[in-house]
């Protein structure tokens, strides 16, 4: 009776001791038209990649700065690795606004607003400086403007990279030697227009699908950047990396419309700062890491093959009717602005 006594009285001074937190709390936030100020808003926010990854570490720094120039009113909680579901998942669970923010690649983005197929247009960006440029400058700006009619805000561009194609069976140079072999594309359809013209065998599958996929060899190969390649650890399951880099991916950085409208004047100012500063910082270490896990894969005993211009070239003739794929789908306008903007 006594012991029930005691633990009543613990349990109410607790509770006494909550709810004073609270109101305190509460005390201490500003005031702001649309958010209850009661209420602490958390901005659930999921990605694809691991947490060793420059993207996971762009996103803790986005999560650093926003706690602290919200005086932790707003939260940012990140859910790496596919938790909350792969890319296309992420972009649908941001639409409904069960997931607030997310940052696929842009290839997907495109089965959603086909104003992205313009980022699949093959060695669009002659180089990172380029990328930055454009994407940071009108055209990017523009991109994610587009992205309003479906319920999303873009905020920034986030990079995941050059990409080059991976394999486990032949040393590939040019597209003939890819002749049948059976490789993973981003769920895309120019991408996987892009494999059919250069002789391949592609099939779309999600990212988190993909390790078990080329370790029991359902597929031959992939593609995607150095980084993620290796923090993945695709190179223990991959033979060869042919240097194509015929394509560069940004990480889109996405958030809810409706949440980010719904936010005071303030807090979104603070998230867009936050987002890009984010951004720079993810770039600086991702163009590092790119360096660091090129040189990693080879001492790994992966070999790579650098392409000669001329190699390069073929790709490039082989690629070139998708151009106007790329217009029918995004539209000439999108197109032509990034064309300007990178020649
Ligand atoms: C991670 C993906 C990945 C991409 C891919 O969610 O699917 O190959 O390169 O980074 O976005």
């Amino acid at each position: 009776m006594k012991k029930i006594l005691i633990i009543s009285l613990i349990v109410v001074l607790l509770g006494t001791m909550l709810v004073g937190c609270g109101a305190n709390g509460a005390n201490n936030e500003q005031e702001s038209s649309q958010e209850n100020d009661q209420e602490k808003i958390v901005i659930k926010a999921g990605h694809g990649g691991p947490e060793n990854n420059a993207y996971h570490l762009g996103w803790l720094k986005f999560k650093e700065i926003v706690e602290e120039k919200t005086d932790g009113k707003i939260e940012v909680k990140i859910y790496p690795n596919q938790q909350l579901g792969g890319d296309r998942e992420l972009i649908e669970a941001v639409q409904m606004g069960n997931v607030q923010m997310t940052s696929p690649s842009s290839a997907p983005v495109a089965s959603f607003d086909k104003s992205f197929y313009v980022l699949d247009i093959p060695f669009l960006f002659k180089d990172r400086e380029q990328a930055y440029s454009t994407l940071d400058g009108p055209a990017g700006k523009k991109l994610l403007e587009s992205l309003e009619s479906y319920n999303l805000k873009g905020l920034a561009f986030m990079e995941n990279g050059f990409r080059n194609l991976t394999n486990s069976k032949v040393r590939v140079r040019t597209p003939e030697d890819l002749n049948g072999l059976k490789i993973r594309t981003m769920e895309n359809e120019i991408h996987l227009a892009a494999w059919s013209l250069l002789g391949a065998n592609p099939t779309p599958m999600a990212f988190g699908e993909l390790f078990t996929a080329l370790q029991q060899k359902t597929v031959d190969g992939q593609e995607n950047p150095f980084e993620l390649i290796y923090t993945v650890k695709f190179h223990e399951v991959q033979d060869y990396i042919s240097k194509t880099q015929h394509i560069y991916t940004p990480y889109i950085m996405i958030i809810n419309k409706d949440f980010y409208e719904g936010l005071s004047d303030e807090n979104r100012m603070i998230i867009d700062e936050a987002v890009v500063e984010a951004t720079n910082y993810e770039r600086e270490i991702s163009k590092q890491k790119d360096l660091e896990s090129e040189e990693a894969i080879k001492a790994a005993g992966v070999e790579i093959i650098e392409l000669t211009d001329e190699e390069k070239n073929m790709f490039k003739e082989k690629l070139a009717p998708l151009l106007d794929q790329v217009k029918e789908k995004a539209g000439t306008e999108i197109v032509d602005i990034f064309i300007d903007a990178t020649n």
